[in-house]
């Protein structure tokens, strides 16, 4: 039989068919019928079969008491009630801040992670709320809040009708698009090309996308909000800029590019002061242009100042919310309207206890999570739940997270895994596999490149014992007496329209009052049960200014508080390089840290290598393929050096979501090709300025041979 399903494993959510035989799935491909994704799935996609049949996944749930060391299997009740009672007494004794959630990556992915998850979470009245939104695009949100008025109002770029895309810190054609939901980016890059369009790549790296490039430029790690400032500069000095009429703040912006010449800042960027001018014109000069910056600009110290400008850039040239320049996607499911109902905060309403680092969008930076724990006093975190997340692998300073999680009264994991961090739980609550469950790309179709929507009935049926996201979470919820809040104003919602409260209630309300719903089309769920392969909405319109929430209802350029941080910037120029830093790099049969127990997906040649220059090789006595230690002011660690002249001289690469040879976890196949953590030297107290994020890029290291001592050797046993 043929199940039709999308691919939740990243964020291009590919349209896949299932091929089903009985109960055994005999494959999974590509949808060609899907509207989106044409087909096209790339090599991670039987990581849906492997999960749904890895025996290694944790299928019922587990319990581990008091100072037990095993983890038991019991019933769903048994497990639940566990569950509850603890987090309730943590509750009574030290209040509710003492309970801190951590949302992962997954929930994105996951329609009852993203409806009654968040609601449920958001009406636990804790302050302590994280997720790996910290570790990857909050930078991006702060920018859209200051500039735009929400927290979600992230731009994409129109990559399917731009004529130069510029691309900073990214890498799609492994990654496959992040905030910018575009199904095969290669076929993209070809039509790009074909319409006589231009590709060009600033990274540390020669990535995978810079080779497909018209033009690629290294840049220094850590350096992008000055490379904008000095584009910037060009576009103002040399009078490029297209001006529309909703620009607030043009002439502050253009007093502060002032200070950014191409030449002041060529030292700091790596980038020659022509090439600076060059990458400007270029971009400036091209009838539709779209920047896209991502995980490498976010994550850095001035990681929002980088943003801010980026968005500023397409701005001051006549390409935002214009055909082929940043836009802004319309999703038949208002994501912004849920986010209202459930709380979501702008920005800076509260601060970490201990740091004081700033909420955004009601959450605070994972960087405190483990001071938070750690550090005594009252709002202290004394229990943790963490949903579709592996901070121990995934936080900067893994190790200390490690630590603190293992001195929590309780924990709770809702996951499939026993891994690196559920390891440390007291109950592991394990959710069907993606098979399993129904699907609407809540989070992701708000960030397509074309508008769309698609509702997916699961695949394959589970069996009465096995329980999907929302269901877990509801009867956390009930035993919580969780009744009030964001869960409870949405119930409420639904009662009136006599429906329970569950995700496709959640999603069909939305959708019927959505965009294309009752008056404009009659979206709802039932019309996209009967186009089962999604439905295509067509490209992306413009919005403005209908969807500004700024006070002034104009675009700002230049926010107040970002104002302020330029002199900070301006004075990362007088800083000296240091020798050697550490950034971050995708593989295209990874994902984070969730799919190294996939046989087919971690077979290969090593993939954990150190990529190091051959002139930084040379200068440290450093071989190919030797083993190396990599030292930050946090820690070390060993890798096996790849020497390559991939790298920007200066930079060393090292993949994150390693380091699987932890005691106590259950992950047979990934434990086998182990690799180390990143995260084990990236440093918690280095944050993005203004958010808090995590800033893993640039880190400075130093590198040398692991010299083994020849081993003495074995006495001989003969007599
Ligand atoms: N040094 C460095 N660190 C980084 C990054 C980097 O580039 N460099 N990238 C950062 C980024 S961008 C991100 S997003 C984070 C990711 O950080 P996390 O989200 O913390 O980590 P993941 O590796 O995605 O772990 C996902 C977990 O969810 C579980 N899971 C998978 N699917 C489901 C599901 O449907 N339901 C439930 N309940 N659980 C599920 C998996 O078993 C796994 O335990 O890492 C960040 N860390
Ligand atoms: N195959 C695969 N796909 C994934 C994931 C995965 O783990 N594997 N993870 C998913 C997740 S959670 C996310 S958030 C997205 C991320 O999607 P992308 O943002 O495309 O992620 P990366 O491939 O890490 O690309 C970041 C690039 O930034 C560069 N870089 C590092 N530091 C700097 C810097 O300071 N400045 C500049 N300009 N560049 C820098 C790196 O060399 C790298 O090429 O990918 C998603 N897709
Ligand atoms: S690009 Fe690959 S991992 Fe991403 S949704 Fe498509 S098939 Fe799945
Ligand atoms: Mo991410």
């Amino acid at each position: 039989m043929r199940k039709l399903g999308t691919c939740t494993l990243c964020e291009a959510a590919c349209g896949i068919v299932v091929d089903v035989e009985e109960s055994r799935i005999l494959g999974v491909r590509g949808d060609p019928d899907d509207p989106m994704s044409r087909g096209y799935v790339c090599p991670k996609v039987v990581g849906m079969q492997d999960l749904h049949e890895d025996p290694d996944r944790v299928r019922r749930p587990l319990v581990r008491e008091g100072l037990a060391r095993e983890f038991r299997e019991v019933t769903w009740e048994e497990a639940l009630t566990f569950a509850a009672d603890g987090l309730r007494r943590v509750r009574r004794t030290h209040g509710r801040d003492a309970i801190a959630v951590y949302q992962g990556n997954p929930t994105a992915h996951n329609l009852g992670l993203m409806t009654v998850g968040q609601l449920a979470f958001r009406t636990l009245g804790t302050k302590n709320l994280y997720s790996a939104s910290s570790a990857d695009q909050v930078p991006h949100m702060r920018a859209s809040h200051e500039m735009f008025g929400h927290v979600l109002f992230m731009p994409v770029p129109d990559i399917d009708r731009t004529d130069h895309w510029l691309v900073v810190g990214a890498n799609p054609v492994v990654s496959n698009g992040s905030i910018m939901t575009a199904p095969d980016v290669k076929r993209r890059i070809t039509a790009l090309k074909e319409r006589g369009g231009k590709l060009v790549v600033v990274d540390p790296r020669r990535t995978e996308t810079a080779k497909l490039a018209d033009r690629h430029v290294f840049l220094r790690p850590g350096s992008d909000a000055l490379l904008f400032f000095a584009l910037i500069h060009v576009v103002f000095e040399e009078k490029l800029t297209r001006l529309g009429p909703l620009l607030e703040g043009v002439s502050e912006l253009r007093a502060l590019a002032r200070r950014f010449t191409p030449e002041r800042v060529s030292g700091a960027t790596g980038i020659a002061a022509d090439d600076l001018r060059t990458l400007a014109r270029d971009f400036a000069g091209a009838n539709r242009a779209a920047c896209y910056v991502r995980v490498g600009t976010c994550h850095q110290e001035h990681g929002t100042l980088a943003s801010w400008l980026a968005y500023a850039l397409a701005a001051i040239t006549g390409n935002l919310d214009r055909e082929g320049g940043l836009m802004w996607t319309l999703p038949a499911a208002d994501v912004v309207r849920i986010a209202d109902i459930a709380g979501l905060k702008g920005h800076g309403t509260f601060k970490s206890r201990v740091r004081k680092l700033d909420e955004t969008g009601g959450e605070l930076p994972v960087a405190v999570l483990a001071e938070e724990i750690e550090t005594p006093g009252r709002g202290q975190i004394r229990a943790l739940i963490t949903s579709a997340g592996n901070p121990v692998l995934s936080a900067p300073n893994g190790p200390r997270v490690d630590r603190a999680l293992g001195t929590l009264e309780h924990m709770v994991s809702i996951d499939g895994y026993l891994n690196e961090t559920t390891r440390h739980a007291n109950v592991i609550l394990p959710p069907c596999s993606p098979l399993e469950r129904a699907h609407y790309d809540l989070a992701l179709n708000a960030f397509g490149v074309e508008n769309s929507a698609k509702w997916v009935d699961p695949p394959i049926a589970k069996d009465a014992d096995t329980r999907d996201d929302a269901e877990i979470i509801t009867e956390l919820a009930l035993r919580l007496r969780l009744t009030g809040g964001p869960l409870g104003a949405v119930r409420r919602l639904l009662m009136r329209t006599s429906r329970r409260l569950d995700p496709e209630a959640i999603i069909d309300l939305a959708l019927r009052i959505g965009p294309y719903g009752l008056f404009r089309g009659g979206l709802s769920v039932a019309s996209l049960r009967k186009r089962p392969h999604g439905v295509s909405l067509g490209p992306l319109v413009p919005r403005l200014p209908g969807m500004l929430r700024t006070a002034s209802k104009r675009v700002e350029l230049a926010p107040p508080a970002f104002v302020r941080e330029v002199d900070a910037l301006e004075a990362t120029l007088a800083s000296p390089v240091p020798a050697l830093v550490l950034v971050g790099r995708r593989h295209l049969r990874s994902n984070n840290s969730w799919l190294h127990n996939s046989q087919r997906l971690v077979k290969g040649p090593a993939r954990c290598t150190l990529l190091v220059h051959p002139d930084d090789a040379r200068r440290h006595g450093v071989r190919d393929g030797e083993r190396v230690s990599v030292t930050s002011a946090r820690g070390a660690l060993e890798a096996t050096a790849a020497v390559s002249d991939e790298m920007m001289p200066g930079v060393v690469s090292l993949p994150h979501g390693w380091g699987h040879d932890r005691a106590g976890t259950r992950l047979g196949v990934a434990g086998a090709h182990a690799g180390v953590s990143i995260n084990d030297i990236t440093d918690e107290m280095r944050v993005d300025r203004l958010t808090g994020n995590a800033a893993f890029s640039a880190v400075p290291v130093a590198i040398q041979t692991v010299k083994r001592e020849h081993a003495e050797p074995e006495p001989s046993q003969a007599p």
